[in-house]
């Protein structure tokens, strides 16, 4: 089983949410985006935000580390790819078997009903501008949102479900570029250590799953992956 989070996308040019100065979360606290309270309060403030992260990642190609772990899926058969992103960039690598489990940033729903809003009301001609998020076509009173896990807001169980089945089936559970604090996505390790999950973190820095970890990658995803994986492919 593979977990990612924002930093294998860093290496794409799409800035994480920790961890370095130039993220996210270092200009805005979450709670002042992330949340259903922040769209309510300020719809055009939140709307406008994830605009500008939709421009960021229609530019972003996948790196290294996504086409890695594409090909790592070829190699192992039984893998399966949870990932924290919202960018799509694991399924624009290759990836079959994923799971995003914070939803996918490139949809948008009715923030009333949750209905999906078809990308032709909210994205004109590609392009994503900012300004009052649209009204939706489900509800007199709906705004489009996007298609995302907010804070305070619940996981799908089914997408939830079957990340929990995978951690607790796993043989080798990577954990790669998160900071691990989110939960319950960070609890999803700690399930696979339980029941016996060689553990292995790739990530510059230290999180609280270091050290839990049996090994540990302190290197780019994007430089360390494509090594493990040309190991895999050709075992010396
Ligand atoms: C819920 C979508 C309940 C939106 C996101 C227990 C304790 C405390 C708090 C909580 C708790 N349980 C729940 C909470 C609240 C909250 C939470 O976890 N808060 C955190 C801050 C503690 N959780 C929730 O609210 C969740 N919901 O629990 O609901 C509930 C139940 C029933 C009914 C109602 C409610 C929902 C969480 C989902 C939030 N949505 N994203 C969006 O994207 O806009 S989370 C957001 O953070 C992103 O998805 C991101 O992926 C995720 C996690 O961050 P990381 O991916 O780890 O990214 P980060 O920047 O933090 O770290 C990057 C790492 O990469 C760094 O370590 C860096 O060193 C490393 N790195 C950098 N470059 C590289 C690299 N690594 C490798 N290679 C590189 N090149």
């Amino acid at each position: 089983m593979v977990m990612t989070g924002a930093g294998v996308s860093a290496e794409s040019g799409i800035a994480t949410f920790r961890g370095d100065d130039d993220s996210i979360w270092s200009r805005f606290s979450p709670h002042e985006l992330a949340t259903e309270s922040a769209f309510v309060q300020h719809p055009e403030r939140v709307w406008s935000w994830y605009q500008w992260r939709r421009r960021q990642i229609a530019q972003a190609t996948p790196n290294a580390a996504h086409l890695a772990l594409a090909r790592l899926e070829q190699c192992v058969p039984s893998m399966t790819l949870v990932t924290q992103n919202v960018d799509g960039l694991h399924q624009a690598a290759g990836t079959q078997n994923l799971i995003e489990l914070h939803g996918n940033i490139m949809r948008s729903k009715c923030h009333m009903t949750h209905k999906p809003i078809d990308p032709s009301d909210w994205c004109p001609d590609g392009q994503y501008p900012e300004g009052k998020p649209p009204a939706s076509p489900h509800h007199p009173k709906g705004l489009a949102r996007p298609d995302v896990v907010w804070f305070g807001e619940a996981l799908d169980s089914i997408t939830l479900d079957r990340a929990v089945a995978s951690s607790l089936d796993c043989e080798v559970f990577f954990s790669i570029g998160t900071s691990a604090v989110v939960e319950p996505a960070a609890s999803l390790a700690t399930m696979a250590r339980q029941q016996g999950a060689c553990i292995v973190e790739i990530n510059p820095q230290h999180t609280p799953l270091s050290m839990l970890a049996d090994y540990l990658f302190h290197n780019p995803a994007g430089q360390i992956l494509p090594l493990l994986v040309e190991h895999l492919e050709h075992p010396h």
